[in-house]
């Protein structure tokens, strides 16, 4: 019997039985086999004929009288609900969250302070600004909204992968959005910020510019969801039993470390597998890995809020880690995909003001709206006050209350009683157990204004620039190149350019350089002069963030007839034991039969598989396998994008005639490309992978490094 070398993956559910019929009349019938489900109308009419409408003659008109198929085009028809006006393309999964430490000093959150209880979730990650059916990689804020079933209700965190916001009044939300989205003439560009409309609001709006340092590093082209962090983003506040409050910052932090890709990566992984982020996490469930998040919060009070060097309720800042400390309380882990994509991804309803007694808001004047929001935006999106009713939105504790009625209300209360007060015993209001806002003291003119003490724009991009490693750097100033090359408008540029120098000279410079403007702009007339004594903070920075293992990361085996067996093994039983995962690519999608014989199984041709979809990549191949994938132009390209996107590649001696042809000669190789002569080199080769890339490699690869 031929051994096997098996792909890394389940093999896919078998479909239903189908045959083929002639009915009565000569006509043919598709039915389900006998011991089927027999498929109904929505009355529950078990159906005759699913594959031809009700005529008159075989050839003649089709009758209205045909009940099934006015019925399921109907339906149909009506598929569509409004996508989400931003935030439209997500994925979810459900989990579990579990708390490891009390806060009952300061909240009175069941959910905080009952240590062990598990809470089920339900965490939706999207990108911003990009349809429904856009591709993953947009460089694009991720959102990272956590639904907690708790038992006291229901608890959203509707937060962001980066901690701070591009504005800092909700007011002007709708012309951020307006600007980022496609413009309202051409109706693109589509899941891009690289055009004028854009960047002409963003250099118009100051207070975005800790943001833009934000979103032009590698936080907005991911590795995965699984490699996110995510933030609550506003100051929120803890109430205790004592009512006393505490303000409160909530960040979520992935266990597998951070990680993104690189540009022209993302670029390329939008062509090659749009759904990136959403099968890597659909594969990462179904295989049994499942990732988890750390809960922390940063939790300061009244005098540090005075004292602090901005204000608290200014969603443009951080509050950095080295000055509050981020406490992790416990965990969440996404263990369960959804049954239904549209039924829970798609009509999950978030809501910033779904809170429970124990947690309260603030002024921040960007929630404040967003409590206005997003009560508003369901009932457009699902169609009904009654959107708390579809599972998925409902919370896992009885509901109880007089509100009633409505399109499609599926919780409708018993008995007499609707109304409050009453004398039937209904449910009452608990002045022991119910929500109770914090009593904060509010006074002040009634004015649209904006405190002075939001006016620094520029000291917190600063500092999130001189906290990233020289290489984030150098990918900061691309981004800002790239997309301002997309700019048409010179001026819009040269305000940008304007900008940048009241955050970093040399960035303002290369930006300026890559741009190829004549004159250095004048700078941007600030409202505060910017700090420049604010220190580095290494929580800020991707790279200092990384997890140092290759576990929950994927190596794509490029293989051939003929090729050397035992290291094709040797690498698949050490991707295993890394926590891994692995795919064999080769010439034909079956797989290559290898020099003692064994098939390795093939879960990609090499057409459809650049290297762009694996973190790294080994060659393992025969003589003869290297000469003909050496005439492959996706061969060809999945090696020299591997080497240009900073990855490791492994080969085996076979291998380097193709390398060679492939534009890898001698003098590039480094200490990223590694040979694969024995089990002992592949340990090695295994070991080193936990480094993710070897990012000095982009210095040789790129016109623009410095
Ligand atoms: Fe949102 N935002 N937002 N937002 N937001 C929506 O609600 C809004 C903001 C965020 O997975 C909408 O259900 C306003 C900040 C996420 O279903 C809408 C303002 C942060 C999601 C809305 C903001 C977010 C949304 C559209 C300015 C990070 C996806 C669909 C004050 C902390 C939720 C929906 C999901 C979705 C309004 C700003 C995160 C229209 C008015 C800041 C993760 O209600």
């Amino acid at each position: 019997m031929t051994k096997t070398i098996a792909k890394d993956t389940g093999t896919p559910p078998q479909g239903a039985k189908f045959e083929t019929q002639v009915g009565e009349g000569g006509e043919l019938h598709q039915i389900a086999s006998p011991d089927g489900d027999v498929l109904t109308t929505q009355q529950g009419i078990p159906v005759f004929d699913d594959q031809n409408s009700l005529k008159v003659g075989d050839r003649g008109p089709t009758l209205l009288e045909d009940f099934h198929f006015r019925e399921k085009i109907f339906h149909f028809d009506h598929e569509r609900i409004p996508e989400r006006v931003v935030h439209a393309r997500g994925y979810g999964a459900h989990g579990t969250f579990t708390l490891n430490e009390s806060l009952e000093e300061f909240t009175s959150a069941g959910v905080l302070t009952e240590v062990g209880e598990q809470t089920p979730m339900f965490v939706r990650f999207s990108t911003v600004a990009g349809n429904k059916g856009s591709a993953d990689l947009a460089r694009d804020v991720r959102g990272f909204s956590a639904k907690f079933y708790t038992k006291e209700g229901n608890w959203d965190i509707v937060g962001n992968n980066i901690p701070v916001f591009f504005i800092q009044d909700a007011i002007k939300f709708p012309d951020l959005i307006h600007a980022a989205k496609q413009e309202p003439d051409r109706g693109f560009p589509q899941a891009q910020t690289a055009h004028d409309n854009f960047w002409d609001f963003i250099s118009l709006t100051p207070e975005s510019m800790h943001m833009v340092m934000w979103i032009m590093s590698d936080r907005t082209i991911p590795r995965g969801f699984r490699f996110v962090e995510g933030f609550g983003v506003h100051t929120f506040r803890l109430i205790n039993a004592e009512g006393k409050g505490t303000y409160v910052k909530f960040h979520f932090k992935p266990k597998l470390g951070l990680q993104s890709v690189a540009w022209n990566e993302a670029v390329k992984i939008n062509g090659a597998d749009p759904d990136f982020h959403r099968r890597d996490l659909w594969d990462s469930i179904s295989q049994g890995n499942f990732p988890e998040w750390d809960l922390g919060v940063q939790l300061f009070d009244d005098e540090f809020a005075d004292n602090f060097e901005f204000d608290v309720l200014d969603s443009t800042k951080i509050i950095p880690e080295e000055q509050i400390p981020v406490r992790i309380i416990g965990s969440f882990k996404l263990d369960r995909l959804v049954d239904n994509f549209f039924a829970e991804t798609e009509q999950v309803a978030f809501c910033t003001q779904n809170i429970v007694p124990g947690i309260g808001f603030t002024n921040d004047p960007l929630l404040q709206g967003r409590n206005f929001s997003y009560l508003d935006t369901q009932l457009k999106r699902l169609g009904s006050t009654n959107f708390t009713h579809i599972p998925i939105n409902a919370p896992k504790i009885p509901v109880k209350n007089y509100q009633q009625d409505g399109h499609m209300a599926m919780r409708n209360p018993k008995g007499r009683v609707n109304y409050e007060p009453n004398s039937w015993d209904g449910p009452r209001e608990s002045p022991s157990k119910g929500y109770k806002h914090f009593p904060s003291q509010e006074t002040g003119r009634k004015a649209q204004v904006r405190s002075a003490t939001f006016a620094d724009h520029y000291s917190q991009a600063r500092q999130f620039f001189i906290s990233q490693t020289e290489i984030e750097k150098k990918h900061i100033g691309d981004a800002l190149t790239f997309e301002l090359s997309k700019v048409e408008r010179v001026d819009i540029r040269e305000l940008m350019v304007g900008h940048l120098l009241n955050i970093d000279e040399k960035l303002a410079k290369t930006v300026a350089t890559g741009l190829g403007l004549k004159a250095m702009p004048p700078k941007a007339k600030a409202a505060v002069e910017p700090r420049t004594d604010l220190p580095a903070s290494d929580a800020l920075s991707i790279l200092k963030n990384t997890s140092g293992s290759f576990e929950g990361r994927k190596l794509g085996i490029l293989v051939t007839d003929g090729a050397p067996a035992a290291i094709v093994q040797a690498l698949v039983d050490g991707i295993v034991a890394a926590k891994a995962t692995y795919e064999i690519i080769a010439p034909k999608v079956a797989g290559a039969t290898l020099d003692d014989g064994t098939l390795a199984e093939g879960k990609q041709k090499i057409d459809g598989a650049p290297s762009v979809l694996y973190d790294a990549v080994a060659i393992v191949v025969s003589a003869d396998g290297a000469k003909k994938l050496g005439k492959d132009k996706p061969a060809k390209d999945f090696v020299s994008d591997a080497f240009g996107h900073a990855k490791f590649i492994g080969f085996n001696a076979d291998a380097k005639p193709f390398l060679e042809k492939a534009g890898i000669e001698d003098e590039d190789m480094d200490d990223g490309v590694i040979a694969l002569g024995s089990k002992g080199d592949v340990d090695a080769f295994l070991k080193t992978l936990g480094k993710l890339r070897i990012w000095d490699r982009e210095l040789n690869v790129d016109l623009d490094a410095p």
